[in-house]
């Protein structure tokens, strides 16, 4: 018997377009084959740069945390926030890269969104969270595309959608104030009228890539009772800022790359945006981007986790055999790689939904039903991120609870992603209200109902009356639900949001699936769905008075 000394491999990435089999089928499913052959080049050369200088511009970003510097020797005010060389060439390769730009460009009509998303999804896992910046650039960028004016457009949208890195220009979203970032209706911050546009004043407690050029806020014009949206630029054309005082930067558990500032207004310049008094309503448009961007971040994260469990299990030997050969390991990465297929079929579906309903090419149906996707995409991947970043560093043992084998960063990202851009309840009381307001419900359910249809492959027949008895159960459940009143059904909006998501999601692995089978004779993709139809789908109580009264008790231990 030899003896040595022993080291163990860490897990290595290759190409993550070339790797990734369902974001490949995916595309080649949804996509006309000479739209696919348009962009697959560029994918495939991305998919290597995300493991190469991408991954080391993130590292960097990730070593060198931002700082900010208050004041000059000389004690003048300068706010200084120093972001270090990675991060700087994070942004770069966002507008050389066309990250927010194919977005626009529409070069691909209604597939553009696909292919941005798909870049931004190879991106995310290596960028230290770049995506933030770029989500609420794109969602400023969309905004300004509907209801900027044509000054705004030429002067803001077209650098938010630039390729050029000189002139590329990412925005900040500044929502929150010390009172509530789920609850904007407290914002105390002041427009004042200033010739042709307005003064702002107030302080804003979580912003956000806070060296963007440019952000979008929320204010009230004195008389207004509601809120009025603004667009600001953060410094003035001789550099200085907009009368803009920066706090400090939050000591947030993740995310730590990001520039994420307290700040005050005062007196920074600003342009009305839409309608006054309109500014929930109109801001809405931004953060249905983000949302977006917040679950694709989530399924990245998801399958880079896969990644890395899935080679480390073919170099890490425990009891005599490696993971790959252990059946509990295996059983646990089957289970994960089931949850991953949803998220992605899920993310990627709305993605496509998006595409088509900004190019005019949506029916009422999927339009309704994107409203409703939106908050639950968010909030049903989010979750399920956190779980399985958990799961991923278990899956490593020790070596996943120390700093520098990179594993640790991905549980404490993963959090702000049930946080940032509404919160799970949150979102689902926003499910609730599109069901209520937008009729979209009887919309998804139609969608689902059509892709059930045209399931033929006998294997996949009983997932699929699966699936039908769920959606039969759904609006019975959300109709017993609401008898008991308004306090009755928010009480169970998150269980209606699992259920729908859980639901939904069913049906687009079973088109998958349906679709692997018949075009590439791979079950895989089969063998997912059904086990996603195996769950329970749909679980929700009648929560009445009496059972409410007990949730306080026990939750308030009244
Ligand atoms: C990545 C790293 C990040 C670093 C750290 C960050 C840490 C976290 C910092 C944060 O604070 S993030 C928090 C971000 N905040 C949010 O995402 C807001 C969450 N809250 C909501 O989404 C609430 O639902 C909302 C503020 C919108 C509720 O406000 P209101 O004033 O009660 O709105 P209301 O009356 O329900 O709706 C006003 C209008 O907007 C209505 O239109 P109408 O006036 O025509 O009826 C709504 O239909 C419309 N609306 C609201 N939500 C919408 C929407 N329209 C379309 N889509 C939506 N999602």
């Amino acid at each position: 018997m030899t003896t040595g000394v022993f080291y163990q491999q860490g897990p290595q990435l290759g190409n993550q377009y070339a790797d990734d089999r369902l974001l490949r089928q995916t595309l080649q499913r949804v996509m006309p084959p000479d739209v696919l052959a348009d962009i697959e080049p560029d994918l495939q050369r991305f998919g290597e740069r995300v493991v190469t200088d991408i991954a080391a511009f993130g590292r960097d970003a990730l070593a060198n945390e931002p700082t900010l510097t208050p004041f000059d020797p000389w004690g003048r005010r300068i706010d200084e926030i120093q972001v270090t060389q990675g991060w700087k060439a994070l942004k770069r390769v966002s507008a050389e890269e066309g990250l927010v730009a194919i977005g626009y460009e529409r070069n691909e009509a209604e597939f553009s969104r696909l292919y941005q998303f798909a870049k931004l999804y190879l991106f995310n896992p290596s960028s230290a969270i770049y995506t933030c910046p770029l989500a609420m650039t794109d969602g400023a960028a969309r905004l300004l595309e509907v209801m900027g004016t044509q000054s705004l457009k030429e002067r803001a949208l077209a650098r938010l959608t630039s390729r050029d890195a000189d002139r590329f220009w990412t925005s900040g979203q500044w929502m929150t104030e010390r009172s509530g970032g789920s609850d904007v209706s407290g914002t105390e911050s002041v427009a004042t009228p200033d010739g042709d546009g307005y003064q702002l004043h107030g302080t804003k407690w979580f912003t956000s890539a806070t060296t963007s050029e440019m952000a979008m806020t929320l204010a009230r014009i004195q008389g207004e009772s509601s809120l009025s949206l603004f667009y600001l630029e953060t410094r003035t054309g001789g550099g200085a800022y907009n009368h803009i005082e920066i706090h400090r930067l939050k000591d947030k558990l993740g995310t730590r790359a990001l520039p994420t500032a307290e700040l005050s207004m005062v007196g920074t310049r600003a342009t009305l945006v839409g309608d006054p008094g309109r500014g929930v309503a109109n801001i809405s448009t931004l953060f249905n981007v983000t949302r977006l961007y917040n679950a694709v971040c989530a399924a990245s994260g998801m399958r880079r986790c896969m990644a890395l469990m899935r080679d480390y299990a073919g170099r890490r030997k425990v009891f005599g055999k490696l993971l790959r050969d252990q059946p509990l390991h295996v059983e646990t990465l089957a289970r994960m790689e089931v949850e991953f297929q949803g998220a992605f079929q899920l993310v990627f579906h709305a993605i496509e939904l998006m595409g088509k309903e900004e190019c005019g090419q949506a029916s009422p149906d999927e339009i309704a039903a994107l409203r409703l996707l939106t908050p639950l995409v968010k909030l049903y991947t989010a979750k399920q991120y956190v779980a399985m970043a958990s799961e991923t560093l278990e899956s490593f043992g020790g070596a996943g609870y120390v700093e520098d084998t990179g594993l640790p960063v991905i549980l404490r990202d993963g959090q702000v992603l049930s946080i940032w851009e509404g919160t799970t309840n949150v979102l689902s009381l926003d499910a609730l209200r599109a069901i209520d307001k937008n009729q979209s419900l009887e919309a998804l359910l139609g969608l689902l109902e059509s892709k059930l249809g045209g399931i033929q492959a006998r294997d996949l027949l009983p997932a699929v009356k699966q699936v039908r008895a769920a959606a039969t159960i759904l609006p019975k459940a959300l109709a017993s639900a609401g008898s008991n009143g308004v306090e009755a059904i928010q009480s169970t909006a998150r269980d209606i949001a699992y259920a729908l998501t859980r639901t939904y999601t069913a049906a687009l692995m079973l088109e998958h699936a349906q679709w692997a089978l018949a075009e590439l004779d791979d079950d895989r993709a089969a063998i997912a769905a059904k086990r996603w139809c195996d769950q329970p789908l749909v679980s929700i109580g009648a929560h009445d008075d009496a059972y409410r009264a007990g949730s306080h008790s026990l939750a308030m231990d009244s």
